[in-house]
């Protein structure tokens, strides 16, 4: 690209920047540390349905509420469930969760579920096991998983394991490496691993091995950091990780590094900070982490902040939004970035929570 040509595009983000900035709904103060402590959350669209009845009970440095009906807004409207799952998790790392209020996102994640037990990415959309895991990841934060009909959410979810041991995400079938993650995690959290058949789950993920180490969504599906995620996530949740060559795949991670310091999800592919999650968390769970250079990623994910405004982008000078600023906190967070809290790199929540699930403390 020219000097004249980058100058162009430069303006172009600037004014996109600019425009979004206007149409945001929320800003959240995180307060933690100097460089993240305006962080901006275009969580409004995601947040906003269940604070936006009670903005005046909501203090505004902490919560600013705008417009619910953005076109942002309305195009995300099926996925919100995932949205509050990245926005109020990023929130609880920098210790800011009770900027929301609790009766009402819990009151809006229980009318999501549907008589099947599965849970909705907003009311009045079909359920699908990732929007079950959400729901269930935020009801976890809050400490109230015991609004949940454990069985009725567990029968949803071993209802849809196939006979292979794969996972469909919901009624129309579909099979994909995620939804293995998915249900193996949520069932987990949910104490009920007893419902499907673990080794058929782990033998269908073993299938989707590559010879370079990763793993795709089904057998002979291109490795793709975010399939190795959950591929290594549910074994190391199962206590299967031996079946992970660990030396080959933490070759196959490190070289996601690229100069900038950023890594991404493919070989020839573009950095972004959301493999700062998909990544990191996989070489942590196979204990190659050492082999990628921290401090150039820690530099990387800081240079998405949007300085202003708070958040962060994809890439330097992009637009920020919920997905990459909850994945860049999750990644400073495993990278052990002073004043946010730990976060667990197979449950994806925070390490206090996983703690109360399974130790009770
Ligand atoms: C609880 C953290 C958590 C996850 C739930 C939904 C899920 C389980 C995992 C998704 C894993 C995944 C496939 C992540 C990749 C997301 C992504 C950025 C895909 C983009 O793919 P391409 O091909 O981008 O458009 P590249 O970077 O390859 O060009």
């Amino acid at each position: 690209m020219s000097e004249e040509e980058d100058g162009v595009k430069k303006e172009q983000r600037k004014a996109w920047r600019e425009g979004a900035v206007r149409d945001r709904n929320v800003i959240l103060h995180g307060g933690r540390g100097m460089v993240l402590d305006q962080i901006w959350l275009d969580a409004g669209n995601f947040l906003v349905d269940f604070n936006y009845a009670n903005a005046s009970s909501v203090s505004p440095p902490v919560l600013r509420l705008a417009k619910k009906d953005s076109f942002e807004s309305v195009v995300m409207d099926h996925l919100r469930m995932n949205g509050a799952y990245w926005g109020l998790t990023t929130l609880d790392l920098l210790g800011k969760l009770d900027a929301v209020d609790k009766e009402d996102v819990i009151s809006w994640v229980m009318q999501c579920q549907h008589e099947s037990g599965g849970f909705a990415g907003n009311i009045g959309h079909d359920p699908h096991i990732l929007y079950t895991l959400s729901a269930v990841q935020v009801l976890a934060l809050f400490e109230k998983l015991d609004m949940l009909d454990i069985d009725k959410v567990s029968n949803y979810i071993s209802g849809l394991q196939n006979e292979d041991g794969s996972f469909s995400g919901d009624v129309w079938g579909e099979v994909d490496t995620r939804f293995s993650y998915i249900a193996v995690c949520c069932l987990s959290i949910l104490h009920r691993l007893d419902k499907i058949d673990v080794d058929k789950a782990v033998n269908y993920i073993v299938s989707c091995k590559n010879l370079d180490g990763g793993f795709g969504c089904t057998p002979g599906g291109e490795s793709h950091a975010g399939q190795i995620f959950c591929c290594v996530g549910a074994l190391a949740i199962t206590g299967a990780l031996h079946h992970v060559d660990k030396d080959l795949l933490g070759w196959w991670l490190c070289e996601r590094q690229v100069k900038s310091g950023g890594l991404n999800g493919r070989p020839e592919k573009l950095p972004d900070v959301c493999y700062s999650w998909w990544v990191l968390s996989s070489l942590i769970m196979i204990d190659r982490v050492h082999w990628i250079s921290k401090e150039k990623l820690v530099k990387f994910i800081l240079d998405c902040q949007d300085l202003e405004n708070g958040g962060i982008s994809d890439r330097p000078d992009d637009a920020v939004d919920v997905f990459h600023t909850y994945f860049g906190v999750a990644g400073l967070s495993l990278l052990e970035y002073p004043g946010l809290k730990a976060i667990d790199p197979a449950y994806a929540l925070p390490i206090d929570v996983v703690n109360r699930i399974f130790f009770g403390k």
